[in-house]
């Protein structure tokens, strides 16, 4: 979305007064909003869920930017209970004033020509400019109807509209003694295949932009359950970084934190260390999470691993016969925040998750190079911890290269032999194998005698799974289970990973339906999405689903999956006559047949895609079911266990 010049622009590029103007980013300028409404996709991204929650981000950001601006302190969100949306703030309105050229309205304009995304004008940042960045026109055309409302010197001015056309020119339809804009929207149900809104789905992004924005306050109110929350963030960024280390254990207290513009680039960076091995780097880019990074992380690394180096050689606490501490040491443990806002974002690669802009790297180099160094020169305390744990981290790593080593000398030694227990299939086309996972030998041979070995391969894992969390990689590839996973998925792990050497295009976790089986699937979750999260992100991996009841009434049997349905069912059949209703504690009381019947029979079976839509969430949990605080684990365990239907990790 552009100020009041763009739109003047754009409405003379329209009108055919400037031709200068019709470059390529312009060609959709010239489209009605007919254009979205046929092909949405490529406006919003998709129109399922994820277009529709998109809706909604489109209206916040417009606010976002007038709080970039600093006219505006809260937005407020609204779900109300016929799925519709409003969305408001407390900016200085969308400007009512006639257009000259064009004889309307700015806010008509706003809402009913599109415009070209990516475009930045009239100063400050936007963040409306981003990947979808195409505004509140596309809502507009999307909407069985919109409408908004702008309180400005005591008016309220007011316009509807239906699919994109108006419905009634701007007219004044009552007093005000607030200032903002208020928008209410209905997404076209002729459009979205999904119309249900989710509040966690709001809430997760709100709260990013409430991180990313400091000092904004951003409520979200669900009417549909009278449900609400409201995120606000003094220290913006630096409190993203205190909330992903909230259950880690920090090596120091303090945050280190800079903020500074140069060349017009706002350069913002939090970091703190934990004594865990991960590093998880969020990389925003005018309040986009660029997942590929791109110059600006870049710029990050390059300060980082060079400051630390020279800190640890300035005060000795590298030794001179030691080697520089790389990268990977460095980053060990590291959570870090680096929010970067600039005029005109370059996006690229397939997904457009990876900034472009070559000018970025120099100035956040020379920047955190900067402000990183001051911070550790001020806190030498820190300093030392922070070298202590790379120095640490190298000789682990190199332990770790010295046993992957060992790990390939032994696989080509085995010439690529499969783990003994491991009972593959005898298909070997990847796309149409599927691997079981089993917790147990007992259970392992039940699944044997029960699968198509046409297609359907088992491995049985035994003993302990490793919690990855908490073991640095040579410890983890000396663990059996985890090996004989490697070794039958064929893909090796981090930067060895290689999709395309996948042996199994569904790879399927089966354990018993209770705590523990539901404990050592997080096990195995935990194990790949750290070493192996392409697994995860291209859908590859499953949960079994086997039952928890067999109910038998007049020689008829039932498979219930959950306390709930077998109520349900009860409800349904009668309680009368009924035979046994019996328990299952585990896959190993059911024999082969009854296995195949309700848990691996690809014709009836039920399973449970893992999906990985948040990245920050599923580190979140993983850290919470795999970290040192054992209550909240207990409890989200105890509870997974009981409703298992939709892992959302
Ligand atoms: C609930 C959604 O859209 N707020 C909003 C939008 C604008 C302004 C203020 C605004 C911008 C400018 C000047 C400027 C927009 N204005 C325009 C345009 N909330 C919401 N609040 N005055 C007010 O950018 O110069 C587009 S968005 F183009 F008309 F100026």
């Amino acid at each position: 979305m552009g100020s009041i010049e763009n739109l003047i622009k754009r409405a003379e590029a329209d009108a055919g007064l400037d031709a200068s103007v019709y470059d390529e980013t312009q060609i959709q300028v010239l489209e009605g909003l007919e254009a979205v409404r046929k092909r949405p996709g490529m406006y919003i991204g998709s129109t399922s869920a994820k277009g529709l929650h998109h809706l909604v981000y489109e209206i916040v950001d417009n606010a976002v930017d007038e709080a970039l601006a600093g006219y505006c302190t809260e937005i407020t969100v609204t779900i109300k209970s016929d799925e519709t949306i409003t969305v408001m703030d407390n900016g200085r309105g969308i400007p009512v004033g006639i257009h000259p050229e064009k004889g309307v309205p700015a806010v008509e304009l706003v809402f009913t020509t599109l415009h070209a995304g990516g475009k930045f004008g009239g100063g400050g940042y936007k963040v409306s400019g981003g990947l979808h960045g195409v505004g509140a026109s596309v809502v507009n055309a999307l909407s069985e109807y919109l409408t908004v409302q702008v309180h400005q010197d005591g008016k309220i001015h007011e316009q509807k509209y239906s699919r994109g056309d108006i419905l009634n020119n701007l007219s004044i339809i009552g007093e005000t003694e607030i200032r903002g804009t208020f928008v209410h929207f209905k997404p076209d149900t002729e459009i979205f295949e999904e119309t249900i809104y989710s509040f966690d789905t709001l809430k997760q992004r709100l709260q990013e932009i409430a991180f990313l924005t400091k000092g904004l306050k951003i409520k979200l109110i669900d009417e549909r359950d009278d449900n609400s929350i409201e995120f606000h963030y003094v220290g913006g960024i630096k409190e993203f970084v205190g909330y992903i280390n909230q259950n880690k254990t920090p090596i120091f207290e303090k945050i280190f934190y800079m903020e500074e513009t140069k060349n017009n680039i706002l350069v913002e960076v939090a970091l703190q260390y934990n004594d865990g091995f991960i590093e998880l780097t969020h990389a925003y880019v005018n309040n986009i999470n660029t997942t590929d990074g791109g110059t600006h992380l870049a710029g990050f690394r390059t300060a980082l691993t060079k400051t630390i180096n020279d800190y640890g050689r300035k005060f000795n606490l590298i030794k001179e016969n030691e080697k520089n501490l790389t990268g990977d040491d460095v980053r060990e443990g590291l959570s870090c925040i680096i929010s970067i806002k600039i005029e005109e974002p370059q996006f690229e690669g397939q997904t457009k998750a990876k900034l472009g802009n070559s000018e970025v790297k120099p100035v956040v180099e020379s920047l955190v190079g900067e402000y990183l160094t001051y911070f550790l020169e001020e806190n030498p305390a820190v300093g030392k911890s922070v070298i202590e744990k790379a120095v640490m981290a190298a000789r682990a790593r190199d332990a770790a290269k010295k046993a992957r080593e060992m790990v390939r000398r032994k696989s080509a030694l085995d010439n690529g032999r499969m783990p003994g227990k491991l009972a593959d299939c005898l298909e070997k086309d990847p796309a149409k194998s599927e691997l079981y996972l089993v917790e147990g030998d007992s259970a392992g041979g039940s699944a044997k005698g029960a699968r198509t070995p046409k297609t359907q391969a088992i491995l049985p894992l035994r003993g302990k799974i490793l919690n990855v969390e908490k073991s640095r990689l040579d410890k983890i590839l000396g663990n059996d289970s985890i090996r004989s996973m490697i070794t039958a998925f064929g893909t090796g792990i981090n930067e060895d990973f290689d999709i395309e050497k996948l042996r199994y295009h569904k790879i399927i976790i089966m354990t018993d339906a209770d705590v523990d089986g539901a404990h050592i699937r997080i096990l195995i979750l935990t194990f790949m999405y750290r070493y192996m999260a392409p697994l995860i992100d291209s859908g590859k991996i499953y949960i079994a689903q086997p039952p928890l009841f067999r109910v038998e009434k007049n020689k008829k049997e039932y498979y219930v999956y959950s306390s709930d349905e077998l109520t349900t069912l009860l409800d349904n059949i009668g309680r009368e006559g009924i035979k046994p209703i019996q328990r299952y504690k585990g896959l190993g009381e059911m024999d082969a047949e009854e296995l195949w019947r309700t848990t691996m029979d690809p014709e009836n079976r039920i399973l449970l895609k893992v999906t990985m839509d948040d990245a920050i969430m599923a580190d979140q949990i993983f850290n919470m079911l795999m970290g040192d605080k054992v209550e909240p684990r207990r409890n989200f365990i105890n509870e997974y266990a009981k409703t298992v239907e939709n892992l959302d990790i």
